[in-house]
């Protein structure tokens, strides 16, 4: 095998001046604006890094690639990559046209030649990229519910890379990372992958990965997108730094890899696998439960945790990196030293910390040991996790119109405020209504815009270390989740589901709704003529028949007590 990865890799950049007269004529094509995760995929194309890839996959190299993980041609290519787009955006093109793509704030990054337009099998994608059509996967979840219904495929021609304003001095596009190697005559490089800060045990694992293969060593940590709750990566970037000093300079490089990750276990590890080869690598770092998206929804894992060695380790020679395969890193509290678990002296005492536990101990302002970390790395930590009675959080409210979620709701924010330490805003129904949506009814998609924007809003609020109550029907599970998804990357969501029936909302028909409702004067009526999805997984549920508002915002109380927010 040759192990050298010198040679410059193809990009999708034009020349400066074509680029100059391109986004002139660009301007006059339809024009898609990219989410965050096309974006990310985008710069991978153009930079080489999804080498050999030259555009969004066309519908055979996608089916390809679902069904065996190959284009049409017979490449390994691991992960979907393709443009989803809109039902409204699909229909006004076609196959054969240009589109250009732009970033969230209108820039053209590039032209779409489109291929191919086609509506994918979504729990065929599901089922055999990630294993399950399991809802409890992130991508899966993502494709379902985030993702657009059609899918566009065909060559890119790069315009401009998407611009980023932190971190520049340590983004690296495969080229310059191969310029670097080459400047400093780096011929065995062996890439750590990591979406976590970096404790102890991982600095001994590549330490140990370095020393295996006598290789100089890559901290490639991915800033592009990552798990739902994860560590921010402007916080992990800066526990990167304080730990640099750690590794010898002369050996080590950190770079920041702008992916956007699907924690797809052992295809997603064999992906990266062929990322890093175009970045130069000549060594790949594979631990356990490499880029594991948790447990699905029966609470088991996904994947084996070693089922991504055993598929890198098939495909090693084909992509031409080499595998260092790692067993989890333990401490052995008499050595005062890391060992892989199938290594440890009988009869030792073994340590460790999970990421659960971690979280655990970070909110509660619990002691970390200096075995698990470093001291920079937990202050970073600290600095951007303060215990949860510091932290912004949500409180939820969903139920039935009249089910007394505004009664509850609004107890709830005078009882908080009389604690005082953080502001609260009630984002109530009727509230939100008028000011934020005057505009939209009650149709499905007009009802998901609304939560949306109250999701949104609450999750400023969160974010920032208030405390958000809303109060709005909710009825659609999957939006929820696409609420608490944006509101759990900052802090805690309280789902209080107000189960009141619908046969006592309607015997009680304060506004005199329900009445109108059943008379056929207000259509889309929630209960009557629309749905309500009750929640299965809410952190509380409140039954106002037969209790008073006051009791029920007491539970809401004693439940944010007993998770720590608020302090007795
Ligand atoms: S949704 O589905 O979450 O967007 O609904 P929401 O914004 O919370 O609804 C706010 C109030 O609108 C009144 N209303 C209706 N509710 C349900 N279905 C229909 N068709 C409808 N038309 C008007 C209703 O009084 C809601 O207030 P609450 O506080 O829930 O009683």
């Amino acid at each position: 095998m040759t192990l050298s990865n010198h040679a410059p890799i193809p990009e999708l950049y034009v020349s400066h001046d074509s680029a100059q007269k391109l986004k002139v004529e660009a301007a006059q094509l339809p024009s898609w604006d990219l989410t965050a995760r096309q974006v990310c995929d985008l710069e991978l194309l153009m930079n080489g890094g999804f080498a050999p890839l030259r555009g969004f996959q066309s519908e055979a190299d996608y089916n390809g690639t679902v069904e065996n993980m190959r284009t049409a041609d017979g490449t390994l290519w691991p992960m979907p990559v393709t443009l989803d787009v809109s039902e409204k955006f699909a229909e006004a093109v076609a196959p054969g046209q240009d589109i250009a793509l732009r970033d969230a704030e209108g820039v053209i990054l590039a032209i779409l030649s489109i291929s191919d337009k086609w509506v994918p099998n979504k729990s065929k994608e599901a089922e055999h990229v990630f294993g399950a059509d399991d809802l409890a996967h992130p991508a899966v979840n993502y494709l379902h519910n985030v993702a657009g219904p059609v899918y566009l495929g065909g060559a890119i021609t790069g315009i401009q890379p998407p611009v980023h304003y932190d971190f520049k001095a340590r983004r690296d596009t495969p080229n310059e990372l191969r310029a670097f190697f080459r400047k400093m005559g780096w011929r065995r490089i062996v890439a750590f992958q990591t979406r976590n800060p970096l404790h102890r045990a991982h600095q001994e694992l590549t330490f140990r990965a370095a020393r295996e293969a006598e290789a100089n060593l890559l901290i490639h940590p991915v800033v592009g997108m990552t798990k739902p709750g994860d560590v921010d990566h402007f916080t992990r970037v800066r526990c990167y730094e304080a730990v640099l000093d750690q590794y010898p300079a002369s050996t080590t490089h950190l770079s920041l890899l702008n992916l956007a990750m699907r924690m797809g276990g052992p295809r997603e590890a064999l992906w990266h696998a062929i990322i890093r080869k175009n970045h130069g690598l000549t060594h790949f770092i594979v631990g356990r439960d490499h880029a594991g998206p948790g447990k699905n929804s029966q609470g088991k894992d996904f994947y084996d945790p070693y089922a991504a060695q055993v598929l890198v380790a098939a495909h090693q020679k084909e992509i031409g990196i080499e595998m260092v395969d790692f067993k989890q890193m333990v401490y052995v509290q008499e050595k005062s030293q890391y060992y892989p678990v199938d290594e440890v002296p009988e009869g030792s005492t073994v340590l460790d910390i999970s990421g659960t536990e971690l979280r655990r101990r970070l909110r509660e302002g619990l002691d970390i040991p200096d075995w698990f970390s470093f001291p920079q790395v937990v202050t970073e930590l600290r600095r951007t996790s303060p215990p949860r009675a510091k932290q912004g959080f949500t409180v939820f409210f969903t139920g039935l119109s009249g089910s007394g979620k505004s009664t509850i709701a609004n107890a709830l924010m005078v009882k908080l405020m009389e604690m005082g330490g953080r502001p609260v805003t009630l984002l109530d129904g009727d509230v939100v209504r008028k000011h934020l949506s005057s505009e939209l009814g009650f149709s499905k998609e007009h009802r998901d815009i609304n939560i949306k924007r109250i999701g949104y809003v609450a999750s400023e609020i969160t974010k920032n270390g208030g405390i958000a109550i809303c109060a709005p029907i909710a009825p659609y599970t999957a939006t929820r989740r696409a609420v608490r998804e944006m509101i759990e990357a900052f802090g805690a969501f309280i789902e209080v589901h107000v189960a009141t029936s619908i046969e006592e909302c309607e015997r009680r028909d304060r506004k005199g709704l329900y009445k109108l409702a059943r008379e056929g004067k207000i259509k889309e009526f929630t209960g009557i003529s629309d749905p309500y999805e009750a929640p299965t997984k809410a952190e509380l549920v409140v039954d106002t028949e037969g209790t008073d508002v006051d009791y029920c915002a007491q539970q809401v109380i004693l439940k944010l007590e007993s998770m720590g927010l608020i302090k007795a």
